[in-house]
């Protein structure tokens, strides 16, 4: 069977499970956003001024330098805000809409799939588009692009930081609690443009597939889950999910 073959047979093989079971399960990363020009973390351009996301995304760079750290966020927000949702995106849009139970978790902070049309989503790193206090603990939505660098806090005038989880930092306990509500009732999840190793975001697949879910990925290269998969999809989100949304609804290839 030639390669292309298998990617076809692969694909309606997916469609066949989604016209079967009913929860649905999707894990994004930086790969959905990558065709709307946001670099991916780990691909090229994920560096800036020659720091990777690993030594500027923790509570301990921020103390050091609250300014190079929110010059980095500004620069991102200013990406993201000229940015549009792809149509990978938007597919994953109309899946939300055909089926009977779909949960969205992502990885992204950029705030496209919501954009998009998205509806149920875990924005599980958080929002690029919040800001927090850690003085008084004020939380909100901030889409000022420049932003002060660095930002005060208008009720006590404390530093403020951007609303995401960083390294070292614990995820939201009740954003955590609803992924896992869905992953363990998951009959089929999709695993789309993440490479896999940030966690506890990596483990989720083997969550749902403990609890009985197909696992397939959508992701140009291989990954550690790769081995784990029942169905691998080897393409970009924004050439794949569209073919897969059309199929789905019986329209040609
Ligand atoms: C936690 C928000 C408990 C910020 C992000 C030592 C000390 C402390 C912690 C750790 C440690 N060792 C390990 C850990 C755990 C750590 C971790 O996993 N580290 C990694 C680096 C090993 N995790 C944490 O700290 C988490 N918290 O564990 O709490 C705890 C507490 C204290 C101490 C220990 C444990 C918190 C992790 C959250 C970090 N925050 N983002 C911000 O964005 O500014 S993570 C960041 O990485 C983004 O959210 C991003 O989404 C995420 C994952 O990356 P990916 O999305 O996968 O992107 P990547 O570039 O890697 O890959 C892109 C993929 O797309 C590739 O596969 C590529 O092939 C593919 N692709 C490219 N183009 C396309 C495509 N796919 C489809 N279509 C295309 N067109
Ligand atoms: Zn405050």
């Amino acid at each position: 069977m030639t390669k292309k073959e298998d990617q076809k047979n692969a694909l309606e093989s997916l469609v066949h499970w989604l016209r079967r079971t009913p929860r649905v399960v999707v894990l994004t990363g930086a790969g959905v956003s990558q065709e709307s020009g946001i670099p991916t973390f780990r691909g090229p351009g994920g560096w800036w001024r020659n720091f990777r996301p690993e030594e500027l995304a923790t509570p301990r760079a921020f103390a050091k330098d609250p300014r190079l750290v929110w010059e980095w966020y500004d620069w991102r927000r200013s990406l993201i805000r000229r940015a549009e949702p792809n149509v990978g995106h938007r597919a994953l849009v109309e899946l939300e809409k055909a089926l009977p139970q779909f949960t969205l978790i992502t990885q992204n902070v950029d705030g496209l799939h919501r954009r998009a049309g998205s509806r149920q989503v875990l924005e599980i790193h958080g929002s690029i588009w919040e800001v927090r206090c850690p003085g008084c603990g004020k939380v909100e939505e901030d889409h000022r692009v420049p932003i002060p660098i660095p930002p005060y806090c208008d009720a006590c005038g404390g530093l403020l930081r951007p609303n995401v989880v960083w390294f070292g930092e614990d995820l939201d306990p009740r954003v955590l609690d609803a992924a896992r509500q869905a992953l363990v009732q998951a009959q089929v999840m999709l695993v789309i443009g993440t490479s896999a190793v940030v966690q506890p975001a990596a483990s989720f697949a083997l969550w749902a597939q403990a609890a009985g879910a197909k696992l397939a990925e959508i992701n140009p290269a291989p990954t550690p889950l790769t081995q784990h998969c029942d169905l691998v999809l080897t393409g970009k989100s924004g050439e794949i999910l569209p073919l897969l949304v059309r199929r789905f609804k019986g329209l040609g290839l």
